[in-house]
């Protein structure tokens, strides 16, 4: 069991540089409003809020031009990433649960490498309509949030601007699984095939059904039902008839109970090291439903996988 005396601490991420539509750098602050605090200590969890970001003003300095690397923002992914990287390490070094709350999913370069140096025996659940697996060559949209997992497996590394050089490359492709994708590049596909990563599509989860999947994902990475694990939840992986508040809409998604049953059932397992919960845009609903569903979508995953039960 990990984390078992129930302590976390939610990392606020307020930050959309890897990508390029503003308002998902508010994602930490209605999910906080909406009182996710208070529903973890219900579950019966001590909790703190760091804000690694708080001093920092990655906002204003976003651009939509792509580096000769042809990526958009590295400096202030790079640093951003830094920050979050260090206050999960330090989360973990105290036996307390990161809950890491997007902002987009650049961070997860940030968080998975800290799980990984933390433990190198972790792993990775991916939950996403996308690989987020592009590396600086075969990315078209040069948008970070869709290249985190390469960077951390140091796929391509000759391609990566200088500035994640402090990325530590510790993620081995047996060492992570997909669930929900339905939107992947082509780019993508060839990397996946190449390192013969376990992945999940929709149309698996139509197949076999989702309690199915998730115990192929877990037999995959986790076989021995020991090390713990990196929870990374776009909420996206969600159709957008639930969670409509998000950069990157995909029809065709799980189903809300679906999304929720792969949290919950990673609490079963006891081994949730460290989770992220990302991809919540305020700004994107067209009405105030739309952000009501998604964020209560957010703070739903986060409850389920620290250990909230129907019965
Ligand atoms: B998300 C796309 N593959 O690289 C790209 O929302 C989408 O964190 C990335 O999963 C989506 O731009 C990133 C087309
Ligand atoms: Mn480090
Ligand atoms: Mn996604
Ligand atoms: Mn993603």
């Amino acid at each position: 069991k990990f984390h078992p005396n129930k302590k976390a601490t939610i990392i606020t991420a307020p930050f959309s540089g890897g990508q390029p539509k503003g308002g998902v750098e508010l994602g930490p602050e209605y999910i906080l409003k909406a009182g996710f605090e208070k529903q973890l200590e219900h579950l019966g969890w001590q909790t703190e809020v760091a804000n690694p970001l708080e001093k920092t003003n990655y906002e204003a300095q976003k651009s939509n031009d792509k580096d000769s690397f042809g990526v958009k923002n590295t400096k202030i992914v790079s640093e951003c990433c830094q920050k979050i990287h260090e206050a999960v390490r330090s989360a973990l070094s105290s036996d307390r649960l990161p809950v890491t709350i997007g902002g987009d999913h650049s961070i997860g370069t940030a968080t998975v490498s800290a799980a990984l140096e933390h433990n190198p025996d972790a792993c990775v659940l991916w939950i996403d309509a996308h690989a987020d697996i592009n590396t600086p060559k075969t990315t078209e949209s040069g948008n970070l949030h869709g290249c985190p997992i390469s960077f951390v497996m140091g796929i391509d590394s000759d391609s990566y601007p200088p500035e994640f050089a402090w990325v530590p490359q510790n993620l081995k492709a047996n060492r992570i699984a997909y669930i929900g994708l339905r939107d992947v590049d082509d780019g993508e596909k060839a990397i996946l095939k190449k390192y013969n990563i376990p992945a999940f599509s929709m149309y698996h989860v139509d197949k076999y059904g989702i309690g199915k999947v998730v115990e192929m994902a877990l037999d995959a990475v986790n076989p021995e039902r020991k090390n713990p694990i990196h929870l990374s939840y776009d909420v996206d992986a969600i159709d957008p008839s639930f969670v409509p508040a998000t950069g990157t809409r995909v029809e065709g998604g799980l189903s809300l109970r679906e999304g929720l049953f792969i949290a919950e059932e990673i609490a079963h397992t006891g081994l949730l090291g460290s989770i992220d919960i990302v991809e919540t845009n305020p700004l994107l609903a067209e009405t105030e439903e739309h952000i009501l569903d998604t964020v209560s979508a957010a703070c739903a995953i986060g409850r389920c996988a620290l250990g909230q039960t129907l019965l």
